[in-house]
């Protein structure tokens, strides 16, 4: 690993990269680029050198399975394929430019059949930052849907900041609330559809998304809005269909409280899961659909992410 690999590493945990997406496409180029930098004396050191970095990638932020299938296919192709530092090099830039390129035309679809999903005149509410939910947002208003945005802050660290500038900055009628208002905002102010992102979604169909986005989902279903999530499906986490839990990011406190009294504690998840019972809809590259099928569909677009005997 070297200093520019490492500064990648360092700007995903920072937050400085954020957005499973933007994760995955910024992680996968970086260990595509020290592939092609390193020097190395034979295929062994570079087998060693690339699952080192492989480790430092996937271990950067905790819930973010995008990044570990993208990873996990390249490095099961390069074992595979490449006997000589040479072929090693050009499988892991295929692969990483094949795997790239799934993400974005995913990306692509998922905002087509969204912004498809929003009505003409419809109030829209988000969480957080996504690129994909905001991506069907800003679809939306170039088809002239005619559409109002309430986002949150998204504490600790008010990446609902990112999305109400990008939707203001396109001319979208926008409101910003704090994550304490939003179920207070769905009672008084007539929103239709709800729309968040997600960082991955199990073999059940739960979803993870940022803190808070299970709030959204139970306020949601109490006042009878509909609740999606856009989701590409490369963000299926392939170790929960042999029963393992998807594990939760814990940040700093510091992100909570920086010279808080001493002797105060603090809990700082990043995500969490929202229960496939509070989700009327998966919007994926694969169309609109019901999480419980998720597995199926899974299974039909990316055989090589399920799980098999060969990777437990
Ligand atoms: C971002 C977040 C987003 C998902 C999906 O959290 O929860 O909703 O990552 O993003 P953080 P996208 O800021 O902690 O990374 O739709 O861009 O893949």
């Amino acid at each position: 690993m070297d200093s520019a690999f490492i500064q990648i590493v360092d700007d995903i945990r920072s937050l400085k990269i954020q957005g499973a997406t933007n994760i995955a496409i910024e992680g996968v180029n970086a260990f595509s680029s020290l592939a092609e930098r390193l020097e190395v004396a034979s295929i062994d050191n570079m087998f060693k050198e690339l699952e080192e970095a492989r480790q430092a990638l996937a271990t950067a932020r905790a819930t973010e399975p995008a990044l570990r299938n993208g990873l996990r296919y390249i490095v099961y192709n390069l074992h595979d394929k490449a006997s000589t530092i040479q072929e090693a090099r050009e499988v892991v830039k295929s692969f990483a430019e094949e795997y790239i390129n799934l993400l974005k035309e995913s990306k692509r679809k998922v905002i087509q059949y969204g912004a498809h999903r929003i009505k003409k005149g419809s109030t829209i509410m988000t969480h957080c930052h996504s690129s994909l939910s905001t991506g069907i947002i800003l679809e939306a208003h170039k088809q002239d849907k005619d559409i109002r945005v309430y986002c949150t802050e998204t504490r600790p660290r008010y990446q609902g900041r990112i999305t109400a500038k990008e939707l203001v900055d396109a001319g979208i009628t926008t409101t910003q609330v704090v994550d304490s208002a939003m179920r207070w905002v769905m009672n008084r102010h007539d929103v239709d559809i709800i729309i968040t992102g997600a960082d991955s979604i199990t073999s059940q169909g739960t979803v993870i998304n940022k803190i808070g986005t299970r709030l959204l989902a139970l306020a949601a279903r109490e006042m009878d809005i509909p609740f999606y999530s856009a989701i590409n499906l490369l963000k299926y986490d392939p170790e929960t269909s042999i029963g393992k839990l998807s594990e939760i990011e814990m940040r700093e406190s510091e992100e909570i409280w920086e010279n808080p009294p001493k002797g105060l504690n603090f809990l700082n998840p990043a995500f969490e899961t929202v229960s496939h019972e509070l989700i009327d809809g998966i919007i994926s590259e694969a169309g609109v659909f019901s999480p419980a099928v998720v597995y199926l569909i899974v299974k039909q677009e990316y055989p090589f992410m399920v799980m098999n005997d060969e990777m437990i």
